[in-house]
């Protein structure tokens, strides 16, 4: 199944990789990570500017999605600036999004760290005029203009799912290191994730979720816990890059390396240590870099009144082509991609 997957999704991946050699060019000096500042009104004035709010800064997945996504509005002609909390919480993005609003500025693009807590500002900024794109961990449907997704979610159940089961033989207990409690994107996959595993593997039980709130420490230490309190323990399932690269980082340095397996969502360049040195076999993920790119053109398209995010409505993301709204607003990116010993070394995000 895995091998079907990487067939599917190798033209996606090859073009993703292409496509950041000129967006990482076209970054430099882009980024204003966290200062929140910027020479607002810039809509008003009948220029395009684009707002990126991340879950929190300080990712290499989010930086790789701003380098997509300011190439884009650079190629769109938009003014772009990256903003946000440190943490990976709501009330951190609130007034991020209050003040984007009373900027003026055109679009916000934002990873939402909970489906409903930042509803009320992102409507109030929709009402003073700024269209809304969520990308990577939607809201409520009702509080966006359009959701840009990078897979769907029974998909990404399947292939870790599927990576784990593999690697484990198909029996024994499995244990989910996730991001933030109320983070949309991962209870989405992780549901997903344990009712394919119910459903397809019998002989594997999913015994607890645990979160690292996305926070390297934190993610560390929850899997020393992890490991501790269950000896008979056979995997770790961790949809976070965050939590990924950390547990890796205990596993590579305890015995239990090459006893537990470890799987899940991460970044080629996270976790290529980790595949060199064997504490980790193969991991998922889309091209957050494609992300980013996508979210800013279907952004640049809202505003120029080119779709207004209606089932049915196309446009187009650059280089990545044609895409079309789907049902509820919902824009897919594409499939997962696994990344193993023998493919990592194409990949440099
Ligand atoms: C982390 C974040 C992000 C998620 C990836 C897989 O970087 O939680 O939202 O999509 O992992």
């Amino acid at each position: 199944m895995t091998f079907s997957l990487k067939r599917v999704s190798a033209g996606i991946a090859v073009t993703a990789v292409a496509a950041m050699t000129l967006a990482g060019c076209a970054d430099t000096g882009s980024g204003d990570s966290g200062s929140g500042s910027d020479d607002g009104g810039a809509a008003a004035s009948g220029d395009v500017s684009i707002t990126l709010l991340p879950k929190n800064l300080g990712n290499p997945y989010f930086d790789a999605s701003e380098v997509g996504a300011s190439a884009a509005a650079e190629d769109l002609g938009a003014e772009f600036e990256q903003v946000g909390p440190t943490e990976a919480t709501p009330d951190g993005q609130v007034s991020y999004i209050n003040t984007a609003a009373q900027q003026g500025r055109s679009a916000l693009l934002v990873a939402a760290n909970d489906p409903n807590a930042i509803c009320d500002a992102l409507n109030e900024a929709r009402d003073a005029g700024t269209k809304v794109v969520t990308f990577d961990s939607d809201t409520s449907a009702d509080c966006r203009d359009l959701f840009i997704n990078q897979a769907d979610a029974a998909g990404i159940a399947k292939v870790q799912g599927d990576l784990i089961a593999e690697q484990i033989g198909e029996e024994g207990e499995v244990a989910i290191l996730s991001a933030t409690a109320n983070a949309t994107n991962q209870n989405a996959w992780n549901e997903a994730f344990i009712e394919y595993v119910n459903e397809t593997y019998p002989d594997i039980e999913v015994i607890d979720t645990v979160y690292g709130d996305d926070e390297d420490q934190k993610s560390f230490d929850q899997t020393a816990s992890l490991l501790q309190s269950n000896p008979e323990l056979k995997g770790i399932v961790s949809p976070t890059t965050v939590g990924l690269a950390a547990a890796a980082r205990y596993i590579s340095d305890s015995d239990a390396k090459g006893e537990v397996a470890l799987t899940g969502l991460g970044t080629p360049n996270q976790m290529r240590e980790f595949i060199e040195d064997g504490t980790v076999t193969a991991f998922a993920l889309w091209n957050p870099e494609d992300l980013g790119t996508l979210a800013a053109y279907a952004a640049g398209a809202l505003v120029a009144g080119d779709i207004e995010g209606a089932e049915g409505d196309t446009f187009t993301a650059g280089d990545l082509g044609e895409f079309t709204v789907g049902a509820d607003g919902v824009v897919l990116l594409g499939d997962p991609f696994v990344f193993d010993a023998d493919n990592i070394g194409d990949f440099d995000f």
